[in-house]
């Protein structure tokens, strides 16, 4: 495929008129919980589906918490699943979906600055690599079971 100047130009015409959240990466059905309405710690949970190139998540941000952490499971030798931070963040090949549910991967928010009541929207800011900063507001839903 060969670009010309005029289709660059056009592309970028079309890239400014859209909105800043229309990006490759897009977040789906994203919700935060705590185990109790007087909980200290809450996550979030979401499909982040990355529609562009090889990319990953590097970081997430809120101010609904005073340490916000990438978290994954790993199983310690005995079968005990145990919650890690994941420091180098979460691959994101391209045309992959990444998966943060119970049980797996997550975003780890400690030290909420005010408990999570049903209905409250959590911003979050995930850090990619190459696409950047993204910002969106997670519903909080306390009543949701587990996928699995
Ligand atoms: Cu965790």
């Amino acid at each position: 495929m060969s670009f010309t100047f005029r289709s660059i130009a056009v592309a970028a015409a079309i890239a400014c008129a859209m909105p800043a959240f229309a990006q490759s990466i897009t977040v789906e059905d994203a919700y935060a919980r705590s185990a109790s309405p007087t909980a200290k710690t809450g996550a979030a949970f979401m499909q982040i589906v990355n529609d562009g190139e090889d990319d990953r998540l590097i970081g997430v941000a809120s101010p609904a918490a005073d340490v916000v952490q990438l978290h994954t499971h790993i199983e310690s030798g005995d079968g005990v699943m145990q919650m890690k931070h994941a420091e180098d963040g979460f691959d994101m090949p391209a045309g992959s979906t990444l998966s943060m549910e119970r049980g797996g991967k997550h975003v780890m928010l400690m030290g909420l600055t005010a408990p999570l009541a049903q209905g409250d929207l959590v911003p979050l800011t995930l850090s990619f690599e190459k696409a950047g900063d993204m910002t969106v507001d997670v519903a909080v839903d306390l009543e949701r079971m587990p996928s699995k």
